[in-house]
This record gives structure tokens, sequence and C-alpha cells, in this order.
């Protein structure tokens, strides 16, 4: 993991939300329904992705937001990680201002994101991730959302 401390990146707005990865939506979904108040959102099948996402929220304002992810087919990156390391905690998606600005930035530091343009994301979002490899073991999500 590269040390940027010297030129840190300008653009991070917030931490959007923790994506989980589950094979069972319904009783995951509950669980935090249950035991903690998140509320459904929003729900989209996302056919690129080859999953079905349902974002939870908590608190006013819904600061607190969870993706609980279940995979649509076996070529889906949320099927492979639950064969691989079964149920939890996926990816950390931090909100961008700009995606593409902040695309540059990273690749002007050497960074390689996963997809050469952004991808759509949930509810009209653009994302890109960088590998866990080239981030201290966390899948990391940049997330530009869409205009209210
Ligand atoms: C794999 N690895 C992870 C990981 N997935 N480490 C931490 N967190 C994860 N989620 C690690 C493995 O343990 C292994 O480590 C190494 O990565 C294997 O790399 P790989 O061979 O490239 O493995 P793959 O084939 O599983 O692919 C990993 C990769 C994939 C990150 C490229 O998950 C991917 O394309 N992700 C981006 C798309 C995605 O995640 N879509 C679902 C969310 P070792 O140490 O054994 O090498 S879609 C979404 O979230 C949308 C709807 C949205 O938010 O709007």
């Amino acid at each position: 993991m590269e040390n940027a401390a010297a030129a840190a990146m300008d653009g991070v707005l917030a931490i959007d939300h923790v994506g989980v990865a589950t094979a069972d939506l319904e009783a995951t979904i509950a669980y935090y329904r249950d035991l903690f108040g998140f509320v459904e959102v929003h729900r989209e099948e996302n056919a690129e992705q080859q999953v079905i996402e349902v974002m939870l929220a908590a608190g006013a304002g819904r600061p607190a937001q969870l993706q609980v992810l279940a995979a649509l087919s076996a070529s889906s990156a949320i099927h492979r990680f639950l064969e691989r390391s079964g149920p939890g905690q996926h990816h950390l998606a931090l909100r961008v201002a700009d995606l593409e600005e902040f695309t540059v930035g990273l690749r002007a530091r050497g960074l390689q994101l996963l997809y050469p343009e952004a991808r759509p994301g949930t509810a009209d979002s653009k994302i890109n991730f960088i590998h866990p490899r080239d981030a201290g073991g966390v899948l990391i999500e940049l997330v530009e959302t869409a205009e209210e």
C-alpha cells in the first residue's frame, strides 16, 4: 500500500456505505433491521455486476448506510467472495465529489483501478474499485452519487 501522506487526495466526501455479502438477503436485512433499526431505502438488481443490492440506512439524515449484496449468478464477484470467504464485510465505499477527477489523481500516483471507465452503481451512481491487494486487503469502492 502506497504511503500517500505527502500528497493526500482531495475529494472524499464521506463513507458512502459498507458492503456486506450474503447468501440470504432477507435474513441479513432482518438482522440489521431488528437489532439496529436499519430501514430499507433502495433495492436494485445490477445486471453488469450480477448482484441484487439493498441499501439500508439508519440515523437522522441517514448517515449510516449498509449495502447488502447477494449474487445473481456464479459470474458475480459476490459469488466468488462467498465461495472463498463466506458471508461478511465485502467492501468500503468512499463517496467522492468527482469520480473522473479522482481517478485521474489516483492514476497519476501510480494506482490501478479495476475498470478503465466508471461503471453504473446503485441509484444511478458511478463506481470504480481499487483491488484489495493494492489497498491493504480492503476492497475500496469509489462512488460518485447521482445529482439529487
Ligand atoms: C477478493 N479478495 C478480497 C476481496 N475479494 N479481499 C478483501 N475484500 C474482498 N472483497 C482477495 C482474495 O482474498 C485474494 O487474496 C485476492 O483478493 C484474489 O484476487 P482475484 O484473483 O482478483 O480475486 P477475485 O476473482 O475474487 O476478484 C477480486 C476482485 C473482484 C476485487 C477483482 O471482487 C471484483 O471485480 N470486485 C469489483 C466488483 C464488485 O465487487 N462487485 C460487487 C459489488 P489473496 O491474498 O489470496 O491473493 S457491486 C456494488 O457494490 C455496486 C452495486 C454498488 O455499490 O453500487
